[in-house]
């Protein structure tokens, strides 16, 4: 996975983006973010971090046009609508590629086959895929699937995963 400060540029939201700046595993690691880089051929990596933090549940989720057939562009919309989850966001890329903008200024993670991204509850993010228009990522949850979207908007930023998860950045 690589880490970069996003250019902001209007424009097509599949591009790179890359502003240039890259972004450090320290700077991830203080606003909540992991990942890890485990080639698909050792899937077997992914159980033992599963049960060490507690995933017991999990599904995978291919998005294509061919897939999603009339959802297609509706999904793409709302998954780079910024939202929040009240739970972990744990996806393992089995093929293909796209990209998670993380905020507080948009950081993009380029993620690619055998990256698993884990973001924190409450934090802020948005997906696209790539000009490959293709992934499949496992989803990986800590209980019951709890992946509904919370756009971000007055109700969110109070949250009470929201609130918690602001507190964690101001003890770093
Ligand atoms: C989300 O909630 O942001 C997503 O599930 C993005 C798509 S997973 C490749
Ligand atoms: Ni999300």
């Amino acid at each position: 996975m690589r880490a970069f400060y996003f250019d902001n540029v209007p424009g097509d939201q599949r591009l790179l983006h890359d502003s240039g700046n890259p972004v450090s595993d320290e700077i991830l690691k203080s606003i909540g973010v992991l990942h890890w880089h485990i080639p698909t051929s050792q899937q077997n990596q992914i159980d033992a971090i599963a049960e060490e933090r507690s995933y017991k549940n999990r599904d995978t989720i291919t998005i294509t046009k061919e897939g999603l057939g009339d959802l297609y562009e509706a999904k793409l919309k709302s998954f780079f609508e910024e939202h929040m989850h009240e739970d972990e966001e744990i996806r393992y890329i089995l093929e293909g590629s796209g990209f998670f903008d993380v905020r507080d200024s948009w950081i993009r993670c380029q993620l690619d086959a055998g990256d698993l991204l884990v973001l924190p509850a409450g934090i802020y993010h948005r997906f696209t895929l790539d000009e490959s228009n293709m992934i499949k990522a496992l989803r990986l949850f800590k209980d019951e699937p709890k992946w509904t979207p919370i756009n971000r908007g007055n109700s969110t930023d109070v949250n009470p995963y929201r609130v918690d998860y602001l507190k964690t950045l101001a003890v770093n």
